[in-house]
């Protein structure tokens, strides 16, 4: 038991050791509690409206809270409890975006919006959009404090927030980002889920 554990706090913290389809964390994790360098095992169920809303000031802002690392799926390496493409934001086209993101791990983690293809790629590059990036995306940054930013999805497609730390998106840290020519409010699908709409 005590063996199982440590392996696995030990993969938490390497995460570069980790296939692609690395298995969720093992169920002896939950209830365990160190600092969570594998994600908050006690956060509460994820509900899309804690993590997108229609700024009403501004006009045509959407406001997405991006967490990292909210709890224990895929050994933490996840935003707001998703990992490798399972939740969905959508924004309509040249609406500005501004994210606010937190990370509630001590292992290091951030968020850049790249087009999708570029996930599984070790190091991620330069944001799609203008300012589309946490300062210093490969290096990471630790802690609850907000790092906020924000930019224009000002060209529709598909593109994904990303970890920028080398490899951890590769690994699955990444969620789906579309910018649609044709919506007309912002969204955000969690799996098969109807799409949660903000208005
Ligand atoms: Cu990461």
């Amino acid at each position: 038991m005590f063996r199982k554990i440590a392996l696995a706090c030990v993969l938490a913290l390497s995460p570069m050791l980790q296939a692609a389809d690395a298995p969720s964390a093992p169920a002896a994790l939950a209830g365990h509690d160190h600092g969570s360098p594998a994600g908050d095992s006690k956060a509460p169920e994820p509900q899309e409206s804690m993590f997108l809303s229609v700024d009403p000031k501004a006009p045509k802002t959407a406001r997405l809270v991006v967490v990292s690392a909210y709890n224990a799926v895929n050994y933490g390496m996840n935003f707001n409890g998703f990992a490798k493409g399972g939740a969905r934001y959508t924004i309509p086209q040249g609406w500005t975006v501004a994210v606010v993101f937190t990370n509630n791990s001590p292992v290091p983690h951030s968020a850049i919006v790249v087009e999708k293809p570029v996930v599984k790629k070790l190091q991620m590059g330069e944001p799609a959009f203008k300012g589309a990036s946490t300062p210093y995306p490969v290096r990471g940054t630790t802690g609850k404090v907000g790092m906020p930013f924000q930019f224009v999805a000002d060209e529709a497609g598909e593109f994904a927030i990303a970890c920028g730390f080398p490899s951890h998106s590769a690994n699955g840290h990444w969620i789906a980002f579309d910018v649609s020519a044709t919506a007309t409010a912002p969204s955000l699908q969690f799996g098969d889920k109807a799409p949660y709409v903000a208005r």
